[in-house]
């Protein structure tokens, strides 16, 4: 009956457009109610943002180990760092989105209304459904869905196909030497300016080089929870960035009791997208490439082997010796 069939489908149709609606009204008016909240509510104190109990409580993360051959990895430092601390499975395998929800907002302070949009969008990106749907995180690389040209930690896929590694030349030479800010933080036009070199540059090299408007507001987007989450600060993005770890006793700087909020959000990620300098224009600073970054590269390459032999001994101990003996030989 193909008079039926096509009904069947609309209603189908109107039924999700219904519930999109219905889901994005309870969005905003929840995430207006937190921002209000926010401003009642006084801030945490600096060290205690992390919610006692979660992981990073009191600064203190659970061990870092850097991902080994099979491990799942993707283009985004904030999930890898997850994975990297063992705050989600360390292969970064079999993780389902309402999870990455708990996990990120307690780790990140996001606002349970900023989480909820965003993980909802995954699942419709990636056609998964928000409960049941299970990822690894080398899904999120699908190129041209998040996964984009001209990032901050990436080369181009068309130069690198896999996504998961940082590159530390790129954030060494790229990202961290354009801070302007008093304290060597960056700043808003400071990564209006990054990402106006970013793509001047892959626009120049990559012949397959893209950015759709979406593309660009999710690079902005990245670009401002640098600067919330991170307060921009360079000393805190070098070991964040490069190799994708929470620096010893960090806590988010978004200390917002009710957590960063998309009210807040999209205002920010709109300011540094029209903040970023038409390609071609000039004035804007190109900063090169320090030399540290490629003696820091090699030391990375060399620590591998030594890594892989530190993961084998570490699957093997009993849980309660893990945290124990990784924390005595990061330390040595
Ligand atoms: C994924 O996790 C679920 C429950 O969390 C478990 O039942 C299933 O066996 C896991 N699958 C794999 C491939 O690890
Ligand atoms: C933003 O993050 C996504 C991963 O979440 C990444 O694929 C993309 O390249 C990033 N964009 C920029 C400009 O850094
Ligand atoms: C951040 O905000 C939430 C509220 O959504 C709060 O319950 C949580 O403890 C906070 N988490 C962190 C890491 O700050």
């Amino acid at each position: 009956m193909p008079f039926a069939e096509t009904s069947m489908r609309r209603a189908i149709d109107i039924l999700f457009i219904v519930k999109a609606i219905v889901f994005v009204l309870f969005i905003v008016i929840y995430d207006v109610i937190l921002t209000l909240l926010n401003v009642v509510f006084p801030k945490r104190l600096p060290i205690a943002v992390v919610p006692p109990g979660s992981p990073g409580a009191g600064g203190i993360w659970p061990p870092y180990l850097p991902p080994r051959k099979t491990d799942s990895r993707c283009s985004c430092p904030a999930l890898n760092a997850l994975a990297n601390h063992g705050i989600i499975p360390r292969d970064g395998k079999n993780l389902t989105f309402a999870q990455m929800t708990d996990v990120i907002r307690t780790t990140y302070n996001f606002s349970m209304s900023f989480c909820l949009f965003t993980h909802n969008a995954f699942g419709v990106i990636f056609k998964r459904d928000y409960k049941t749907g299970t990822f690894q995180l080398s899904d999120v690389d699908v190129h041209n869905a998040v996964e984009h040209d001209a990032s901050f930690s990436r080369e181009d896929s068309h130069f690198v196909k896999d996504q998961g590694a940082p590159s530390a030349s790129r954030i060494r030479g790229k990202v961290l030497p354009a801070a302007t800010g008093a304290g060597n933080e960056l700043v808003v036009k400071d990564l209006s300016n990054i990402l106006g070199n970013m793509r001047a540059d892959s626009k120049e090299t990559n012949p397959e080089y893209t950015q759709a408007l979406q593309h660009r507001l999710i690079g902005s987007g990245n670009a401002s929870n640098l600067l919330t989450v991170f307060g921009g600060r360079v000393d805190d993005l070098r070991t964040f960035l490069v190799e994708e770890r929470f620096p010893p006793g960090w806590q988010p700087r978004i200390r917002e009791r009710f957590g960063f909020t998309l009210l807040k959000f999209f205002p920010l990620v709109l300011k540094i997208e029209l903040g970023v300098p038409k390609a071609g224009k000039s004035g804007v600073k190109r900063v090169n490439l320090d030399e540290e970054s490629a003696i820091k590269e090699t030391q990375m390459r060399c620590a591998t082997p030594m890594m892989t032999m530190l993961h084998s001994v570490h699957d093997a101990l009993p849980d309660s010796e893990k945290t124990k003996i990784v924390d005595d030989l990061v330390t040595i």
